[in-house]
């Protein structure tokens, strides 16, 4: 994931109506007679013997953090400068993942660089997102038959924890619970803040079979055991010490007015357990390991724990005994964190956040966090939104994927935003992911549709998973 999903885009004078195309992805290309820069974080994992091990390199991990977006987008602009006689008017950032936290890099420290910013399920508190992988494969893991079988490279196997078909049965009560609460039955939870006030998956019901998702007895085809709902409920939360306390990724700690630094959980939604949530990131495949094995859990070793020992297995760091061995300060962090970004607002900059509600890698509520905290400083909500907008994507997965609505364009809006003063409000978006298999009971319902993606709203934290989002006027969004 390292850099690979980061995009610069300067723009010199043209703009283009631009064709809608998937979330997180370059666009518009040079084929829209944009001047482009991309660039890979400093390093290329593939002439690495293992790809985490360029954290070992603190002039690396610098260069990942910020320095290699500083140094590609001064090239770029010097480069438009000689190529076209005048430098860029006006020029824009889009990424998802790592392109997302770079952007908001460039927010927070990089204040001149950018008229526009679109960041993309952000990955911005590297260390707090490592933990709650790690939390979250160690659920699954903690309830995986014995012995674990291990591919050749001795990443384990771990899907027997809970395969398709369970992943099938908790989808189907999810959305037996929650897809029509929004007037629409179509496999998308589009009034999210209603179903989380239902949907409780240890004490769920089929209403039409009138069985518990959770078995009452021995495990059968028709629930899943309380061992799985358990690792489901503990994903959910996020870490906790076996006291029940939260967790706080301490590097976050030392950012310049930092975000709260507290691991999060993942947001239930309809596509929490399809395959491209927490499957994929979790639970993997009869043949590959979770995800994010490679990922947040291959980071921990090298980068977040400290002195680093890559002979550690993350799988074995304990959420009560470990804690004093995380990283208190890393630039990855440090320079992602930040709430203030005066800077960029006062020379009128605009930055749009999207994230996947299914997102199963950084948690969809460390965003949504991050923007209500950072509006806090705006004057709220109203105040935040004469410069930036976060909007979520049902059933997305992480930038996309997933039984979503996860084509759209935010960069045109974003443009017309900071050269015209046209504000973005809702957002046409569609997708072609949909299957009856998400759904439980299959209906006519065409696999491409049409949707709007909407405006964030408020998020109310009396309890870690809740959030309310604005819902788009109905008379604006046109299924198909
Ligand atoms: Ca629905």
């Amino acid at each position: 994931m390292a850099g690979s999903c980061s995009r610069a885009a300067a723009v010199p004078r043209v703009r283009y109506h631009l064709p809608l195309e998937p979330a997180g992805t370059l666009s518009p290309t040079l084929a829209h007679g944009w001047a482009v820069a991309s660039q890979d974080g400093g390093h290329e994992n593939s002439q690495l013997p293992v790809p985490n091990q360029f954290f070992l390199d603190p002039q690396a991990v610098i260069d990942h953090a910020y320095r290699s977006i500083d140094v590609t987008t001064q090239t770029a602009k010097y480069l438009i400068k000689v190529y076209y006689g005048d430098g860029p008017r006006r020029s824009y950032w889009v990424g998802c993942s790592t392109g997302g936290r770079q952007g908001m890099v460039m927010s927070q420290n990089f204040p001149d660089y950018f008229d526009g910013i679109v960041a993309g399920d952000p990955v911005y508190d590297l260390e707090a997102i490592s933990l709650t992988e790690d939390w979250g494969v160690e659920q699954i893991y903690n309830i995986t038959p014995q012995p674990v079988q291990r591919l050749q490279n001795g990443s384990p196997i771990l899907y027997p924890a809970f395969p398709v078909e369970d992943q099938q049965l908790f989808t189907k009560a999810i959305l037996q619970a929650c897809d029509g609460l929004d007037g629409t039955v179509d496999g998308v939870i589009d009034d999210l803040p209603a179903c989380l006030k239902k949907f409780n998956p240890a004490s769920y019901v089929f209403s039409d079979t009138h069985q518990r998702l959770q078995c009452t007895g021995p495990k059968t085809a028709s629930c899943v055991s309380k061992a799985q709902i358990d690792a489901v409920e503990d994903i959910n939360e996020g870490p906790t010490t076996s006291h029940g306390q939260t967790i706080k990724a301490p590097a976050g700690a030392v950012a310049h007015h930092h975000v709260d630094n507290t691991v999060l959980g993942y947001q239930y939604d309809g596509g929490f357990m399809a395959p491209t949530g927490i499957p994929s990131r979790k639970i993997g495949t009869p043949t590959t390991t979770p995800g994010d094995y490679a990922l947040g859990l291959g980071q921990l070793p090298y980068i977040w724990i400290q002195p680093p020992d890559p002979s550690f297995d993350p799988l074995t760091f304990n959420f009560n005994s470990d804690l004093d061995k995380l990283n208190k300060n890393s630039v990855l962090v440090t320079y992602s964190t930040s709430l203030d970004i005066k800077k960029f607002t006062r020379r009128g900059g605009k930055i749009i956040w999207y994230h996947g509600l299914s997102d199963p890698g950084p948690p969809v509520l460390g965003t949504i966090r991050y923007y209500t905290e950072m509006a806090q400083q705006y004057g709220g909500l109203k105040g935040a939104q004469t410069f930036s907008r976060l909007y979520l994507v049902p059933n997305m997965g992480h930038c996309s994927g997933g039984p979503a609505t996860d084509q759209f364009d935010l960069l045109s809006p974003l443009v017309s935003w900071v050269e015209q003063g046209a504000e973005p409000d809702a957002i046409v978006a569609s997708g072609t992911n949909f299957t009856a298999a998400d759904h439980s009971q299959p209906t006519t319902m065409p696999l491409s549709r049409g949707s709007a993606i909407c405006r964030f709203a408020r998020w109310r934290s009396r309890k870690r998973s809740q959030l309310h989002m604005h819902r788009a006027p109905a008379s604006r969004i046109s299924r198909r």
